[in-house]
């Protein structure tokens, strides 16, 4: 092979790389800090929750909110309800349209600051709702309203702070963290397994974020820089559009490199045609 020849094919080569570099290195960056997918709501939704209220909506419970909410689907239906404490000594769940869900409110021996988290801690497959209150005790209660077998369970005064799910000893088996007024803080074991699934309103405002928000389907996990390049060489033989997960630009983006390595490919075998001719 000619020497100009070789110069071509390394040329081309060359800036094949450059390409590919110019590509993968944002997207590499990208997965370094991803966004989560909780933050995942559009302007127009947070616009419209700040404006105005949700249809059946603020509903009364019998004195002040201070505990913050919980959303879990309690009573298996593939709706979400909302759970949360009352001064009034009672848990009150909701339903999405603000009616009072089935079997509540429940009542406790005093004012409910605490906020409930909401996890499989009987592994029965179903949700449980456990929260303090300011008789001391830490309670249990099934989606229905009814109270889980073996609890409450007392401590030694207020139970102001909110309970976390979690497995914190690592033996695959959920305990319950909470606070307490007496200076202790307790970790109670339960029967449930521990899983993300199982527990989706882990501890007061849902994650290590506080970003109070339920989680939303995942978008699917996002393509490697090898899936890109691969991608990349697939619509230059194929002449297709790469279809990627992480939104249309970064499609657009894919698209229009893989156009630029198939004309400078074009290019550089028309050159050395020409060499070798
Ligand atoms: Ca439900
Ligand atoms: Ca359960
Ligand atoms: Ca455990």
């Amino acid at each position: 092979m000619k020497s100009s020849a070789r110069n071509a094919l390394l040329i081309t080569a060359l800036l094949l790389l450059l390409l590919i570099l110019v590509l993968t290195i944002p997207i590499a960056k990208s997965q370094q800090n991803p966004i989560p997918a909780t933050f995942l709501t559009t302007p127009t939704q947070q616009t419209t929750a700040k404006q105005t209220n949700a249809a059946g909506w603020p509903v009364q419970t019998g004195s002040c909110v201070d505990s913050s909410p919980a959303l879990g689907d309690i009573d298996g239906d593939g709706q979400l309800e909302i759970v949360v404490g009352s001064d009034d000594s009672r848990v009150w769940a909701f339903n999405g349209n603000g009616s009072v869900a089935a079997g509540w409110p429940v009542g406790t021996g005093s004012w409910v600051t605490s906020s409930p988290a909401l996890g499989d801690i009987d592994g029965d497959g179903q949700l449980e709702i456990v929260v303090g209150s300011l008789d001391w005790c830490v309670y249990a209660f099934n989606g229905n309203g009814s109270t889980v077998t073996g609890w409450p369970v007392s401590t030694l005064n207020w139970v102001e702070s909110s309970p976390a799910l979690g497995d914190i000893d690592g033996d695959g088996q959920l305990e319950i963290v909470v606070g307490s007024y007496d200076h202790n803080v307790y970790a109670f074991n339960c029967p449930g397994s521990y899983s993300v699934g199982g527990s989706p309103w882990p501890k007061f405002h849902h994650d290590e974020r506080n970003t109070g928000l339920y989680p939303l389907p995942s978008p699917g996990p996002s393509p490697s820089p090898s899936d890109v390049s691969l991608l990349l060489f697939v619509s230059l033989f194929l002449g297709m559009q790469p279809q990627l997960q992480q939104g249309n630009t970064l499609m657009l983006v894919a698209a229009g490199v893989g156009v630029m390595v198939a004309a400078v490919a074009v290019l550089a075998f028309v050159l050395l045609r020409r060499r070798i001719v």
